[in-house]
C-alpha cells in the first residue's frame, strides 16, 4: 500500500489551508468580532493556543502599550534611527534595532523570572537573595535603570504594578521583587525593579495563577522565552516608527562627532 512520507514540519498553533486562517482553532472574523479577544487574544491564541479570561488579554496588551517605545535615545531606537539614516530598508534597520535587545536593554525579561522565581521557590528570603547575589557577583536580572529611579519613578512600573494588584488572584512573586527592590535601593536609587523586571515577576504571577497552566507549563513557557518575546514584539512597533519617522523627516546620513569620543590613540 501508500506510505506517508513523515511531513518535514509540525504546527499546533495555526492553519491557513481552509477559507480563513485560525489561531489555535479559532478563525480571524471570530478573534476580530469579538470584544473579549482583541490583540491580547490574538497573542494568547498564538502564544499560549489558549483562549485566556479578559483580564489576562488586557494585561498582556497593557505590557504592549507600555514597551512599545521610550525614546529615540535607547539601544534599539538609536540603531534603528542609525540605519534608517544610512539609507537602509525597513526591515534592515529593525534588525538593527532589534540585535541590541538583550541582557542590559529589554532583554532581561526571562532571567529576571527565572531568578526571582528561583529564589522565592528555594525559600530563599529578599535579603538572603540579594547577599547571594552579592557573593555570587551576580547583576539581578530586572534591577536597575538607567535613568529611572526613585527620584524619578517609572511611570511603566506603577500603571503595570497597580493592574495586577487589582486583576491578579495573587502576586507573590511581584512582592518578593519590591522587597529585594527595597534592600537594593538602600545601596543606589536606580536599583528600582525595572521595567523588564515587573513584567517579568508579574506574567509569571499570571501563569501560575490564572488556572490555566499547570506550574510546569508556566515553568516551560518562561524557559522558553516568551517574556523576552513579549518585549521584541512590542518595541517592534515604536522601531518601525522610529525608521517611520526618520524617513518622514528626511534625515541625513548620521556620523557621531569627533568631539564625542574619547581617543586613546597615541600621539
Ligand atoms: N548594579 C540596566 O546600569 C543597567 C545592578 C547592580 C545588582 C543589578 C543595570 C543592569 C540588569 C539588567 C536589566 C533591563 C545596565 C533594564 C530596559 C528597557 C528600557 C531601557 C531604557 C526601555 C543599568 C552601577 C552599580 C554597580 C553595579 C550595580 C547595577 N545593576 N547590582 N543588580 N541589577 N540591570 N536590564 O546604571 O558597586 O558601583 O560596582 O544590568 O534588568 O532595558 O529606557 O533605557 O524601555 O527601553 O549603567 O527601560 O542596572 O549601572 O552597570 O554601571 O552599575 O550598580 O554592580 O555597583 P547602570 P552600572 P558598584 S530596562
Amino acid at each position: 500500500g501508500l506510505v506517508r512520507k513523515p511531513a518535514n514540519f509540525v504546527c499546533s498553533i495555526s492553519d491557513d489551508r481552509g477559507a480563513e486562517p485560525t489561531y489555535a482553532g479559532v478563525p480571524i472574523s471570530e478573534i476580530a468580532k469579538d470584544e473579549e479577544l482583541g490583540i491580547g487574544g490574538a497573542i494568547s491564541l498564538l502564544w499560549f493556543r489558549k483562549r485566556l479570561p479578559r483580564y489576562v488579554s488586557k494585561f498582556i496588551e497593557l505590557c504592549v502599550v507600555a514597551t512599545a517605545d521610550h525614546g529615540p535615545c535607547v539601544s534599539g531606537a538609536h540603531n534603528t534611527i542609525v540605519a534608517a539614516r544610512a539609507g537602509k530598508d525597513l526591515v534592515s534597520s529593525l534588525i538593527s534595532g532589534l540585535a541590541t535587545i538583550g541582557p542590559r536593554f529589554g532583554g532581561a525579561l526571562d532571567d529576571a523570572a527565572r531568578m526571582f522565581a528561583a529564589a522565592l521557590d528555594g525559600g530563599l528570603t529578599a535579603p538572603e537573595f540579594v547577599e547571594k547575589c552579592k557573593q555570587e557577583k551576580t547583576v539581578i536580572m530586572g534591577i536597575g535603570h538607567r535613568v529611572k529611579s526613585l527620584d524619578n519613578p517609572d511611570a511603566r512600573v506603577v500603571l503595570i504594578k497597580e493592574y495586577a494588584k487589582a486583576h491578579f488572584p495573587a502576586t507573590p512573586l511581584l512582592d518578593f521583587a519590591l522587597a529585594v527592590e527595597q534592600i537594593t535601593t538602600r545601596k543606589k536609587a536606580n536599583l528600582i525593579l525595572n521595567v523588564d523586571g515587573c513584567i517579568a515577576v508579574c506574567f509569571v504571577d499570571l501563569l501560575r495563577g490564572c488556572g490555566a497552566f499547570t506550574r510546569r507549563e508556566a515553568d516551560e513557557l518562561v524557559s522558553n522565552g516568551v517574556l523576552n518575546g513579549l518585549f521584541v514584539s512590542s518595541r517592534t512597533i515604536g522601531l518601525v516608527g522610529h525608521f517611520l519617522d526618520q524617513r518622514r523627516l528626511k534625515q541625513p546620513l548620521y556620523r557621531h562627532p569627533y568631539n564625542d569620543v574619547t581617543y586613546l590613540t597615541d600621539s
